[in-house]
């Protein structure tokens, strides 16, 4: 104990410069960015990655839809259609079997998560809308971007998923019928 230097208050200073500077160093840390890609995920198929300029590279589609009573936007997007196409998941012919399925799963950077049954992107079957969405009355989107689900016939916009990370496809059947 003779050799002891280390007193009790002097180890509580020590603590608490330690908390203060990972404390100005959280202060300081960039916020993350939302990721400017988005991954296409289809079993049985590698995973593709999609960024702004593939996406702006698509053809796109103008919807004038609003949220919450507010004032109409402009917005501008690739049919969720034409996306999965890119991963091999085609919806040119009526699907049958097992594709009915399926369901695709669209995750965002805050982790929420929205799916549709494959088949209701039929244009034989529910033939719902849903664009991913790049630009909003003439702009890319900021804090909701880059990417937005816009689902314009919805009555609110749940599905209206923010900074969408990931589309995946997924088979969900769970019986071996073909
Ligand atoms: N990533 C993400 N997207 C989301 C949500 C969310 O919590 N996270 N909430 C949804 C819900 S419930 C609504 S009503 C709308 C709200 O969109 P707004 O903030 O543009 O009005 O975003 C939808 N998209
Ligand atoms: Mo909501």
């Amino acid at each position: 104990m003779a050799n002891r230097t280390w007193k009790p208050y002097a180890l509580r200073g020590v603590l608490l410069g330690a908390c203060m500077a990972f404390a100005a160093h959280a202060a300081d840390a960039p916020v993350a960015a939302n990721p400017a890609t988005v991954q296409l995920i289809a079993a049985g198929k590698p995973a593709l990655s999609l960024d702004a300029k593939a996406l702006a590279a698509m053809p796109h589609e103008e919807v004038t839809a609003s949220a919450h009573d507010e004032p109409a936007s402009q917005w501008r997007g690739v049919k969720l259609e034409d996306v999965l196409a890119q991963a091999g998941v085609s919806l040119d012919k009526p699907l049958r079997g097992r594709a009915l399925a399926s369901f695709v799963r669209v995750t965002a950077s805050d982790k929420y998560q929205v799916v549709f049954a494959l088949s209701d992107l039929d244009p034989t079957l529910g033939h719902t809308q849903v664009l991913l969405v790049d630009a909003r009355d003439g702009k890319a989107l900021d804090k909701d971007g880059p990417f937005r689900l816009l689902v314009p016939g919805d009555k609110r916009p749940a599905r209206w998923v923010r900074s969408v990370t990931s589309i995946e496809i997924v088979d969900g059947g769970t019986t071996d019928r073909p």
